[in-house]
């Protein structure tokens, strides 16, 4: 594969940093994904091949589809965080989206961020970043085939998590020719990738729906129909008996609508904290809108947090985004 070539150097770097050190850490990002989830397994079983310590350790809990995942009861939130000589951080643009772990990452000297956000902010003591990989789990894939490992069911099926979920199931601009023959070599380990799929997408839990269709009833137009956007007040969540993580696809009901070109979804975590979210078809590059507000993300998917009122954020950020839209 052409890839290898151009990230050889720098995958070697983190070869030989996992060669001289026994102890690591891994952790991922706030509201953790797919992606995220399933390359820091993949990652988990690589070292521990190596006969390395690891700890797995995220500030946020591990949401429940998740939880078919082989070695997904390893991962730890709110503990103690043992000794580590190495920390691995995936799939996290910038130390903002570390939340409590973001501490014991400082005091760690060696930091090994692995990333494909384009806009990532280079933390680490080694940056492996590379927007042009569908997912850190494609990115986790290449190391298996960098130092020469056989990859097994379980991992296969961590990084075909990571990938079908950061692709939005292949359907997103970042699911490259690439990515596919990755996928391919995935099914050719004989993973069941409809029980995956299964897992993930068709089991969803009663109060997730339930805060879909009270999402649906705000749903509202603007920029002559190309802007859809809903929002959920931390009430709905309350009447919906949801949590934060049953929230995550919802923005994509209001992409889809015919005509839209942007979806964003406003989530009220506290009074005065509001969580946007913004999905694309194609060509509008939703990172620009979510980087005027400090977010960031990708072109056709990127996030960002306001505190204010929502109704004046969600003014403000509609109007700001029917701007982009003429300007594009
Ligand atoms: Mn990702």
């Amino acid at each position: 594969m052409k890839f290898l070539s151009k990230n050889k150097r720098i995958i070697d770097s983190i070869v030989s940093q996992i060669a001289c050190r026994k102890r690591f850490l891994i952790t991922i990002h706030i509201y953790p994904d797919g992606d995220a989830i399933g390359s820091q397994i993949a990652l988990y079983i690589l070292l521990k091949r190596m006969g390395k310590e690891v700890a797995l350790i995220n500030s946020f809990p591990l949401p429940a589809r998740y939880k078919f995942l082989p070695n997904s009861e390893l991962i730890k939130h709110n503990v103690t965080i043992p000794d580590s000589e190495a920390a691995f951080v995936l799939d996290v643009g910038s130390k903002g989206r570390l939340g409590n772990m973001r501490d014991h990452i400082n005091n760690i000297k060696t930091v090994i961020n692995i990333d494909h956000h384009l806009g990532n902010d280079r933390f680490g003591i080694i940056n492996w970043v590379d927007p042009h990989m569908s997912s850190v789990g494609e990115q986790i894939f290449h190391l298996y085939k960098h130092m020469k490992l056989e990859i097994k069911k379980p991992e296969a099926i961590c990084l075909y998590t990571a990938i079908v979920t950061d692709t939005g199931s292949f359907q997103y601009s970042n699911a490259s020719a690439e990515t596919h023959l990755v996928v391919s070599e995935l099914l050719e380990t004989g993973i069941d990738h409809t029980r995956i799929c299964n897992q993930i997408y068709q089991n969803i839990p009663v109060s997730k729906l339930k805060l879909l269709q009270l999402a649906l009833e705000t749903l509202s137009f603007d920029a002559k129909g190309k802007i859809g956007y809903m929002f959920i007040t931390s009430d709905m969540y309350t009447k919906a008996c949801a949590a934060e993580e049953d929230s995550e696809e919802i923005v994509e009901y209001a992409r889809n609508v015919a005509g839209v070109e942007v979806g964003i979804l406003f989530k009220q975590h506290s009074k005065r904290n509001i969580k946007i979210s913004f999905r694309s078809k194609s060509k509008i590059d939703v990172r620009k809108i979510a980087s005027r507000f400090g977010g960031g993300g990708h072109h056709n998917a990127s996030a960002c947090t306001i505190n204010g009122e929502l109704s004046s954020v969600l003014k403000n950020v509609v109007r700001v985004t029917a701007l982009e839209l003429e300007s594009s």
